[in-house]
């Protein structure tokens, strides 16, 4: 990892100028904090078996863990880990502010992470569990959104931009206008997707229109909205959860996307074929930058099976696996060096952004007016 990822981490918001219904646990979750059953084994890895639940709850996006580790870690500690999926921070944090939502690990953005430790909604980690947690490149703790990693530990980071295929089109895009401009949008028209998520959608608008993604001006947001309604008509459909199969099935040829899920699409996952024409791309005006984390829910009812569950993730072989499978970039130093040459190759193929193209890229921030303002601006937009 470069020095500059943190540098923008740390810069980009001073200068900026400022769904789907969630599916309940699908297993009602244990009540208590950990099961006395099993018996106090001691392994060597520091693990205090009769601590450790029987169950654990991940709430997180979609194809974004390998099964297969899942399965590993049952294997190993006699966890089952049940997976329930959000499509959007916006969709996922009334789940956990409601309460009891039986949810242990989440797994929100950057801004949604600033959002839940304000509102209490996410619980101190606690460090002397993690004991893998300097795997983690330095370079990428200590982000603006949880400043001292107190709440929230990096699981994977990417860029939001174009997913394309090449096939469809005689000259690759290389601006947003490709989905904003009239001319332009009749060429595709119901045959793209665009991300269904108020702060991604507006913030590639405003991206397009040489505005920061944090803006609170109204009369920005206005203009924003107008040019949101008058793409609507052409998109086939809103989806932050189906865009790598629709991608790869030519259902679509172009895609308002994040990185890893263009890779989805090119590579497959799991038993579905990838396409080898799908494209990545940050348009010419530039895109978003982001960070998932791992944290743990704030009235989680499993905190130190959570917390097992995250070290295990942290495991460099481990991690290696997943991102082999998950396709964003991992946070791991360690695992960087295990990932498999088909993942790397397709890093080299945009899905990891150089050092140019991070010039172009901007965070999302929370304030105190933002979570209204895009809001209001996307039910606007949503409703038309
Ligand atoms: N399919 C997993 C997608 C995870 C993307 N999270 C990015 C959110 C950026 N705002």
């Amino acid at each position: 990892m470069k020095h500059w990822l943190l540098l923008f981490a740390l810069l980009v918001p001073l200068l900026a100028a400022c769904g789907g219904a969630p599916t309940a646990p699908t297993t009602a979750p244990a009540a208590s904090t950990g099961d006395t059953d099993a018996p106090a084994t001691d392994d060597m890895d520091g693990v205090d078996r009769s601590q450790l639940a029987d169950q654990l709850f991940l709430y997180i996006w979609s194809d974004y863990i390998d099964p297969q580790i899942l399965e590993d870690f049952e294997a190993e500690y006699g966890v089952r880990v049940t997976v329930d999926l959000f499509d959007s921070n916006e969709s996922m944090i009334p789940r956990i502010r409601a309460g009891n939502s039986g949810y242990d690990i989440v797994v929100p953005s950057d801004y949604a992470v600033q959002s839940m430790v304000l509102d209490g909604l996410l619980a101190p980690l606690d460090k002397s569990l993690l004991t893998n947690i300097g795997n983690l490149d330095p370079e990428l703790m200590n982000l603006y959104f949880d400043p001292s990693n107190e709440h929230s530990i990096p699981y994977f980071w990417g860029t939001s931009g174009l997913a394309y295929n090449q096939k469809f089109f005689d000259t690759p895009p290389t601006s947003w206008s490709t989905i904003f401009e009239p001319a332009e949008l009749e060429k595709i028209s119901n045959r793209f997707t665009m991300l269904e998520d108020p702060r991604e959608v507006p913030g590639a608008a405003l991206i397009y229109k040489g505005h920061s993604v944090n803006t609170t001006d109204t009369a920005v947001l206005a203009e924003v909205q107008e040019l949101l309604i008058a793409q609507k008509p052409f998109v086939a459909s809103y989806d932050s959860s189906n865009v790598n199969f629709k991608l790869a099935t030519e259902e679509v040829v172009l895609a308002h996307a994040w990185s890893g899920m263009a890779g989805q699409a090119m590579s497959g996952i799991d038993d579905k074929p990838g396409n080898p024409d799908v494209k990545f791309l940050i348009p010419d005006e530039g895109g978003i930058i982001w960070m998932d984390n791992l944290a743990v829910v704030f009235d989680s009812p499993n905190k130190y099976t959570a917390h097992v569950f995250m070290n295990y993730l942290l495991r460099p072989e481990v991690a290696a696996q997943n991102t082999d499978w998950v396709l964003y970039l991992t946070p791991n130093a360690p695992a960087r060096e295990l990932l498999s040459e088909d993942t790397l190759a397709l890093y080299e193929a945009g899905l990891e952004p150089d050092e140019t193209t991070m010039m172009r890229l901007q965070w999302i921030e929370r304030n105190a007016q933002t979570d209204e303002l895009f809001s209001d601006l996307w039910t606007r937009v949503t409703a038309q």
